[in-house]
């Protein structure tokens, strides 16, 4: 066993847990953080002093520690036995220990030798770059999932947590996501002048109309949400429509789905949609595409790793199929059950949730004729797929029953023009309309 306690904080009593990061059952490995704890100095996070499984959490969200206090009990790796106390804390006054490096984190920019390093210099910004910002909204930097070294850089440099993407271990917001940020709030052309700040909302408090109750977010909306105004507010989207016919498709999946039933997959309309946007992907490889952080390059992505949108009983996760492209109808129909399921028991690990380059986000199975989804940045492009209908179509003179599908793709027009986008919705219409391409195996 390995007790992990609270270290020596200095003084303070009765510090705050505002955050349990860790479920008994749970792997961790040395310094992942277990606990985030909150004096009114200082956020500090309690790394694990070794790794292993967690047996037994000692401590709440909400609750009270002190120094020494018994927080979280490992079941050890065999090799690693003992009573260990944590190391010093991470708190804002030292910087924290290395976080795991990001997927695909920036590299920091060259420096040149013997330059004096500065925080601004550092990342190679203007030291007028701060009205580039928008000024930091004090609840929502407090929630962000970040550690203090973090939270002390972006204070540093004035970076509202809140708009911030985390790419470290479980979504935290890392060194390298703040410096992101600004880089990419910098690449504004100097003639657009500074952003202007958002207006506030207005703060109402409601129980002076009537009862009311609080209900806090969920873990994942209070990352989500965040990430959805991020997108939402620095990409310019559009949203084309079209529909496609599905008719034969349909039948097509009719007569496959008790066989591939049997051999342990549910043969659903999103395998075979996300088999024709991965063909719609090699055909528009723009789709594919992410914009630099500087605005001013593509990055073309040789792989396909898709991502699509699921409703778990903790709110919206996107896990992403990887290498979608190699896998046929099939392999898709598996891979998507697979990780739908680890999503609903709120067990997908952050690397099945990484690396999307398009997402998918069905409502087809619960209703609607259209809506508008925001895009999962950085990717560029996000298609909405609602429920299918049988609607009267005139064809050679005379009205037949068709079972129509109705799509939705918001692409971001800063990389995909409009026309390229009619096109991109044409080509996959035709191409689910015509259905037997789609079970051809891939190569
Ligand atoms: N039109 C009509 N019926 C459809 C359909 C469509 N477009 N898409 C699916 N269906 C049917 C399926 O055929 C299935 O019916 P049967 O059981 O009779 O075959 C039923 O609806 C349920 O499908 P499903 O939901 O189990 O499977 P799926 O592959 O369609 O979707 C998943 C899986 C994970 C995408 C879905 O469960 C989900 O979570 N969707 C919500 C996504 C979401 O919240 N998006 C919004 C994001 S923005 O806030």
């Amino acid at each position: 066993m390995i007790e992990v306690r609270v270290p020596d904080m200095g003084g303070f009593k009765d510090v705050a847990v505002i955050d349990v990061l860790v479920k008994p059952g749970e792997r961790v490995e040395t310094d992942t953080p277990l606990v985030t704890l909150e004096s009114d100095k200082a956020t500090m996070d309690v790394p694990s002093t070794g790794s292993g499984v967690v047996e037994k959490i000692h401590t709440a969200k909400g609750g009270k520690v002190n120094t020494g206090d018994l927080i979280v009990t490992l079941q050890a790796d065999a090799a690693a036995d003992g009573v260990v106390n944590a190391g010093p804390a991470q708190t804002a006054t030292a910087p924290a220990a290395p976080a795991p490096a990001p997927v695909a984190a920036p590299a920091p920019p060259p420096q040149p030798p013997g330059a004096v390093l500065t925080p601004l210099s550092r990342l190679g910004m203007p030291t007028s770059y701060r009205s580039d910002l928008a000024p930091i909204d004090e609840p929502g930097f407090s929630r962000a999932y970040a550690g203090p070294s973090v939270r002390l850089l972006a204070r540093e440099l004035g970076v509202n947590l809140a708009l911030v993407t985390g790419h470290g271990f479980k979504d935290r917001i890392t060194h390298d996501d703040v410096k992101a940020f600004v880089r990419n709030a910098l690449s504004v052309p100097a003639a657009a002048g500074p952003r202007a700040a958002l207006p506030a909302v207005p703060v109402v408090d409601f129980a002076q109309f009537g009862p009311t109750e609080i209900q806090p977010l969920t873990r994942i909306q209070r990352i989500s949400g965040p990430r959805l105004q991020a997108s939402w507010i620095n990409i310019p989207h559009v949203t084309q429509f079209d529909e496609a016919d599905i008719t034969a498709l349909e039948e097509m999946r009719a007569s496959l789905k008790d066989k591939a039933q049997a051999a342990g997959v549910k043969l659903t309309p999103l395998a075979f949609i996300m088999r024709a946007c991965v063909r719609a992907l090699q055909e528009f490889p723009r789709f594919n595409a992410a914009l630099d952080a500087e605005g001013a390059n593509l990055i073309m992505r040789k792989y396909v790793h898709m991502g699509f949108a699921a409703d778990t009983p903790n709110g919206l996760v996107v896990p992403v199929v990887r290498d979608a492209d190699r896998k046929d109808v099939y392999g898709l129909a598996r891979s998507l059950g697979q990780l739908s399921e680890k999503a609903r028991a709120g067990k997908l690990p952050p690397t099945d949730m990484q690396g999307g380059c398009f997402t998918i986000s069905s409502l087809g199975g619960i209703g609607g004729t259209a809506f508008t989804p925001i895009i999962n940045a950085p990717e560029v492009a996000i298609l909405g797929v609602s429920r299918s209908s049988l609607r009267p179509v005139y064809e050679g003179g005379t009205w037949v029953p068709r079972l129509m599908l109705p799509l939705s793709l918001s692409y971001d027009h800063r990389v995909i023009d409009g026309a390229m986008a009619a096109r991109f919705t044409t080509w996959l219409a035709h191409t689910l309309a015509d259905p037997r391409s789609l079970l051809e195996a891939v190569l």
